[in-house]
């Protein structure tokens, strides 16, 4: 056997070996800050939650509940893409910062992720 065949086998069984990449690229939460349920002190703060996979950033958004219960859409910083981030004035009491991403294999993910603000 000449080899090229012999390469070519090679590559084959390579390739039949390899685990099988997932398809879609769900977008996952990571990381965020601030973390899930935590206690973060009042002011000006910059609102950051990290994925797993590519983000449509144009087509993604995020929205603050505040503890009067207003919704604030977020003005999204320029940055990675595979991060949202937003800055927003934050007072005391309970919040709740409701994501929206579409992911680059089209599919779009949303959750919440509630954290307080303490008294100053
Ligand atoms: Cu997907």
């Amino acid at each position: 056997m000449t080899a090229f065949p012999r390469r070519r086998v090679l590559a084959l069984a390579a390739l039949a070996l390899s685990p099988a990449r997932p398809a879609h690229a769900h977008a996952i939460l990571l990381d965020s800050d601030p973390r899930h349920a935590a206690a973060i002190p009042p002011g000006e703060r910059t609102l950051t939650l990290r994925f797993n996979s590519r983000l449509d950033i144009a087509r993604s958004r995020l929205a603050l509940l505040r503890p009067d219960r207003s919704l604030t859409v977020l003005k999204l910083l320029p940055g990675s893409d595979h991060v949202l981030a937003a800055t927003a004035q934050l007072t005391p009491g309970r919040h709740v910062l409701r994501w929206q991403v579409l992911a680059i294999d089209g599919h779009i993910t949303r959750g919440e992720l509630p954290f307080s603000v303490t008294a100053p």
